[in-house]
């Protein structure tokens, strides 16, 4: 799978307007600000295709990405503690509606700040995937925030946290320094080619 063959398909502001399911999906999941659109770019060797915000909390939408003949899609970040109630209930609609449509999901990519606890909503993300036996990925980001060993102690802690089997895919990874960049593109590829 190449992933230097990407671009922008399109962004979706209500679950309705999603599109016929054309290829496999890869989806991408997490709190806002965790790192979300950094990670996507640095899998993708793109410095801007999907915007990093200073400013998180922006309207929510779908991105579709297509991948070398697959589709990545970015999900609204979820839990910006100052959107208006309308906007976290669109949030809701977004995210439920993309997963109450049988998509052909290869692989969630669910992403989490490896210097905190899983939150609530975290928690909750999973069971959601857990429910739905969707495949899912555990991408740990920002690992450049601690030493490598420390990284290592949190991954597992996080695993713990979410109720994960030791075997379940987990990679620490940094968009700044680009560790576990390969390891997560690896996943992500045999994924697709399993589907
Ligand atoms: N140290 C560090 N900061 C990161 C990393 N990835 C993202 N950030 C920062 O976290 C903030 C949110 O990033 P963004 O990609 O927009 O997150 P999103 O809201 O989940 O899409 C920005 O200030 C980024 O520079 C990383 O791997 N390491
Ligand atoms: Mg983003």
């Amino acid at each position: 799978m190449n992933f230097h063959k990407a671009q922008f398909e399109a962004a979706y502001g209500t679950s309705q307007q999603l599109p016929r399911p054309t290829s496999p999906e890869v989806a991408f999941v997490g709190r806002s600000n965790v790192g979300k659109s950094s990670l996507l770019n640095k899998l993708l060797y793109r410095k801007s295709l999907a915007k990093v915000s200073a400013t998180p909390g922006k309207t929510a939408t779908i991105n579709f990405y297509d991948v070398d003949g697959a589709h990545f899609v970015d999900l609204p970040g979820y839990g910006y503690a100052k959107v208006s109630k309308t906007e976290r209930a669109r949030w809701g609609e977004l995210i439920e509606g993309y997963f109450d449509q049988d998509r052909p999901l290869a692989l969630v990519v669910a992403l989490i700040d490896i210097r905190h606890d899983p939150s609530e909503l975290d928690c909750a993300m999973i069971e959601l995937l857990q429910e739905r036996n969707l495949p899912f990925a555990v991408a740990l980001t920002k690992a450049d925030k601690l030493s490598k060993q420390q990284a290592m102690r949190q991954t597992t802690l996080e695993k713990n946290a979410l109720g994960l089997s030791a075997d379940a895919p987990a990679v620490a990874t940094s968009a700044e320094k680009g560790i576990g960049i390969d390891d997560l593109r690896r996943l992500i590829a045999s994924a697709i080619s399993a589907g």
